[in-house]
């Protein structure tokens, strides 16, 4: 693959110091072999969709570019969860970090491993609000605009995380 194609990733956390956990997930992330951090948004606190007996969410788009194939990208990825003690267990419950290939180019696909564009990622604003910020002209492969995609959205009280009030 010679051009490098633009991917953003969503990050999410809710255990084990979860702004530290997606400070990590980004610089592992710029480490990938073919792979270049480009931008990565605010970090945003988020209720928790799902389980409500969980701790809130920390949530973040990264914009990249790589010359991984989706399914490459995705391997990697989960290598980095793994390192980071990602743990599969309950449906919708708490994890160290979640990283889901939102958008990959304007790459359609449905295959068992991976869905692209990410199949919730439309519904959820602690997706699109990060995402709009670093990326506010996205159109999804759809034709959908990033800023018609919030109006429709499901709302989960984010709120910006002012990082450095943070000790880590
Ligand atoms: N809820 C929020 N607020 N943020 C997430 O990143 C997130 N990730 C998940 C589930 C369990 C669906 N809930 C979430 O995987």
């Amino acid at each position: 693959m010679q051009q490098p194609m633009v991917s953003y990733i969503a990050l999410g956390s809710n255990l084990s110091n979860p702004v530290r956990q997606l400070k990590k997930a980004l610089l592992a992330m710029d480490q990938i072999n073919k792979t270049y951090l480009l931008a990565y948004s605010s970090f945003y606190q988020s209720a928790p969709m799902g389980p409500k007996d969980q701790p809130a969410y920390i949530n973040a788009v990264a914009k990249i570019h790589t010359r991984l194939t989706p399914l490459e990208l995705l391997d990697k990825l989960q290598a980095i969860e793994n390192q980071q003690g990602r743990e599969r267990k309950e449906h919708w419950g708490a994890r160290t970090i979640d990283l889901d290939i939102v958008l990959y180019d304007h790459t359609i696909m449905q295959t068992e491993r991976l869905t692209l564009p990410h199949y919730g990622a439309k519904q959820r604003d602690f997706v699109l609000t990060p995402l709009a910020e670093i990326s506010p002209e996205l159109v999804f492969p759809d034709g959908e605009s990033i800023s018609q995609a919030l109006t429709n959205c499901a709302h989960y009280n984010l709120e910006k995380v002012e990082l450095d009030k943070i000790k880590d």
